[in-house]
């Protein structure tokens, strides 16, 4: 059980960790690095437990940049079928059936560069709306400036996601139109306006290990680390340019969680997209190596997720249980 005195403060948990490090720990006997992930885990957060959230695309396709994993850019031909903002009785409706469905954390996302101000206006009704229903809420919308993120802040958002996606050397391989400089900015914009920090990132990209704990080495060194770190394993879709890239080992996905677990003790790991393609035993090995949410929902943002009945079929086989709404003891821990 989680005590006060297990918790560190946020002085004591490391923001300087190096490359050598970092890859030292993935290269651990799997045992080793298992038995200590998973020791970690358990002193900061529940063993048994998972944090569902479910994901709703509120605007879909055309986006103008270049991300080389994305269906929803307009530089590739996906069949994506793009639609503008929803409306807010829609998206009502969505957060209301995952919240039946047992999911307290309703994500919505946008295929925006940047939004402009009159679209965060909108969104900050979404928010509303889904505060209203007693769920969690949190957005991912692209860039945002200073005065976006506190209006935001004020509809009581509670999560922004925004990934820093890879290592800053592999970076350029993957987007040309935005700057890793862009994402830190916007990160920063999120972080000032008391929003917790969703960030992580994706692999499989045809990145090298040492471009893996380079990605999580930039998200360990935050000034704070996020509290929520997505583990992305990469969807491939046809028509991007990723599509057909060699398939990333399951095992090596595992030690990335399990890394990700001891570098950023007190932030919720989540077992991202991607999961369609993984085996029940690797995501086993995937929450003992200390992720402890996942997206439960027939759809990611565009692309297939289990559906709702597996992965309640997969919980209930693992023991472990859904996290109740909400948990304020072991996420979001701001000092
Ligand atoms: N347009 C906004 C942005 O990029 O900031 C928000 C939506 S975007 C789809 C959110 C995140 O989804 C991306 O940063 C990326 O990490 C992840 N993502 C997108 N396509 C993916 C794919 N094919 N496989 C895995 N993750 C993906
Ligand atoms: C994140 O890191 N993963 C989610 C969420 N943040 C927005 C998105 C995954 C998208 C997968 C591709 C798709 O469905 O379009
Ligand atoms: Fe646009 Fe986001 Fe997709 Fe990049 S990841 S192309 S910014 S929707």
């Amino acid at each position: 059980m989680v005590t006060e005195r297990d918790v560190p403060a946020q002085q004591d948990l490391r923001h300087d960790w190096r490359l050598d490090e970092v890859l030292a720990l993935f290269d651990r006997p799997l045992n080793d690095l298992l038995f200590e992930a998973q020791s970690v885990h358990r002193r900061h957060h529940p063993g048994n437990e998972v944090q569902v959230s479910t994901l709703l695309s509120i605007k879909t396709g055309g986006c103008p940049e270049d991300c080389r994993y994305c269906p929803q850019s307009i530089h590739y031909e996906t069949g994506v079928e793009a639609h503008g903002l929803l409306p807010a009785g829609q998206v009502a409706a969505a957060a209301r059936k995952a919240r039946a469905a047992g999911s307290t954390r309703f994500c919505m996302g946008a295929a925006w560069r940047s939004p402009t101000s009159s679209q965060v206006r909108r969104v900050c009704e979404l928010v509303e709306a889904v505060k209203d229903l007693e769920m969690e809420t949190c957005a991912t919308l692209g860039m945002l400036t200073p005065a976006q993120a506190q209006a935001l802040a004020r509809a009581g958002l509670d999560y922004y996601n925004h990934n820093l996606d890879t290592s800053r050397e592999h970076y350029r391989e993957i987007i040309t139109t935005r700057t890793y400089q862009d994402r830190l900015d916007t990160l920063a914009n999120v972080r000032a306006a008391d929003i917790k920090v969703c960030c992580g990132g994706i692999v499989g990209m045809g990145e090298s290990r040492r471009d893996r704990a380079g990605l999580l080495v930039e998200l360990a060194n935050l000034p704070e680390h996020p509290e929520s770190v997505p583990i992305n394993h990469l969807v491939q879709v046809e028509g991007t340019p990723l599509d057909g890239t060699p398939r990333l080992p399951p095992l090596e996905l595992v030690r990335c969680i399990a890394v990700a677990r001891l570098l950023m003790p007190r932030s919720v790991v989540r077992l991202s997209a991607g999961r369609t393609e993984l085996s029940e035993e690797t995501q086993a090995l995937c929450f003992l190596a200390g992720a402890g949410s996942i997206f439960c929902g027939d759809q990611l943002l565009t692309t297939p997720n289990p559906s709702f009945d597996t992965d309640m079929e997969m919980l209930d086989g693992l023991g472990l249980e859904r996290q109740a709404m909400p948990r304020r003891s072991t996420e979001g821990l701001r000092p």
